[in-house]
């Protein structure tokens, strides 16, 4: 105890104002420690995602201690015990002397958390006793716990495709050509090799009815702001309708790369190609030799007749002409496969004899 604590007196001597008792009093305070700390690992978390962890808070005091709350941060080494606060804590009730506590919480990144990078690729996570500072302690700095384990990552890869071609004006289907694209990973992770498809859209807006082009691209792994260009080969399908379209490129397009930004991944291109009928045979009788002006029944002539179709390679599947007739004496169907360019010989059929004429009265 000490007498004009404050110094509000002037005295002769201040050095003499106090004196201790004889024996101490023994002020006894809690000591809240982590004791354990986990949590369910993070790949690809974003700002506003959760994830759950679980702590053990144990009160290593000689006293009870009132209720507290555990907090949790994200440390950047696997010693530190400092670092971004997450969104969210758990609520530890009164321990008695030597009590603890184990429980889980719902966590959530909050906006301010940087993504992880190649050069701090996981985070750790760090739990802190009454995170509020809101209890006196013994010692008040012993009471986070690492938990060693580097396994929240933050952020992603980000595919993104540039078209580097545009589409022929036009092609029918089972054609093939030529699509040459860029797959750039924007994000700042690195991805995994992904698959790359391609579709034909009437008004360059993705949809799953667009028939998809046959013929795919298998993007490399890229590093976080590594490009690839490739090209590839595709196929208009033979049950293509005919129609005006644009070509839609997306990286990923099966989604199989989680990414900071899933929507971003497509490129349609600016110029269209004209998918047209597939082609039908177009047969033209272009000339026909006349017969002789003058033939008994059962006699043969030569008839030569030309054809005109397309080229092989735009007809189609083979056909078999028919319905082409002669025009006398009397109808005959041409076989196809022999009236390409060719003479063939017909017989005149016998006429029959017009049936006897009645005497007159
Ligand atoms: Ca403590
Ligand atoms: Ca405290
Ligand atoms: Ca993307
Ligand atoms: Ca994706």
């Amino acid at each position: 105890m000490c007498a004009d604590d404050a110094k509000a007196v002037v005295e002769m001597d201040e050095n003499n104002n106090c004196r201790f008792s004889v024996n101490a009093v023994d002020v006894q305070k809690a000591d809240l420690r982590v004791d354990a700390v986990s949590n369910a690992a993070v790949s690809g978390g974003y700002p506003g995602s959760t994830f759950t962890v679980s702590d053990t808070t144990k009160n290593y005091g000689t006293v009870a201690i009132g209720a507290s709350a555990t907090k949790y941060l994200l440390a950047t080494t696997g010693t530190a015990v400092t670092g971004n606060a997450l969104t969210g804590t758990r609520a530890v009730p009164a321990l008695a002397a030597a009590g603890a506590s184990t429980g889980d919480a719902t966590v959530t990144i909050p906006a301010a958390v940087a993504p992880n990078t190649q050069a701090i690729p996981f985070y750790y996570l760090v739990a802190c006793a009454d995170g509020s500072s809101a209890i006196p302690e013994n010692t008040e700095t012993n009471n986070c716990r690492n938990s060693g384990v580097p396994n929240i990552q933050i952020g992603a890869p980000d595919l993104q495709l540039t078209l580097e071609t545009e589409p022929p004006a036009a092609k029918s289907p089972g054609a093939t050509f030529q699509i040459k694209e860029t797959t750039t990973n924007a994000g700042t992770l690195p991805s995994v090799a992904s698959t790359t498809r391609y579709r034909l859209s009437k008004d360059q807006v993705k949809q799953s009815s667009d028939p998809l082009l046959t013929g795919t691209r298998l993007a490399p792994a890229l590093a976080a702001g590594i490009p690839s260009t490739g090209k590839v080969t595709v196929t208009i399908p033979a049950t293509t309708v005919p129609d005006t379209y644009y070509v839609i490129a997306c990286a990923d397009d099966a989604n199989a790369v989680k990414e900071t930004d899933e929507t971003n991944n497509c490129d349609v291109s600016t110029q269209t190609i004209l998918v047209t009928g597939a082609s039908k045979p177009d047969l033209v009788v272009t000339a026909v030799s006349d017969p002789p002006a003058n033939t008994d029944a059962g006699l043969s002539f030569d008839v030569t007749t030309r054809r005109r179709t397309p080229a092989r390679s735009a007809r189609g599947p083979r056909t078999r002409a028919t319905g082409c007739r002669s025009t006398r004496p009397s109808p005959h169907p041409i076989p196809s496969s022999r009236a390409r360019g060719r003479s063939r010989r017909w017989t005149v059929p016998a006429i029959p004899s017009p049936p006897p004429r009645e005497p007159s009265p």
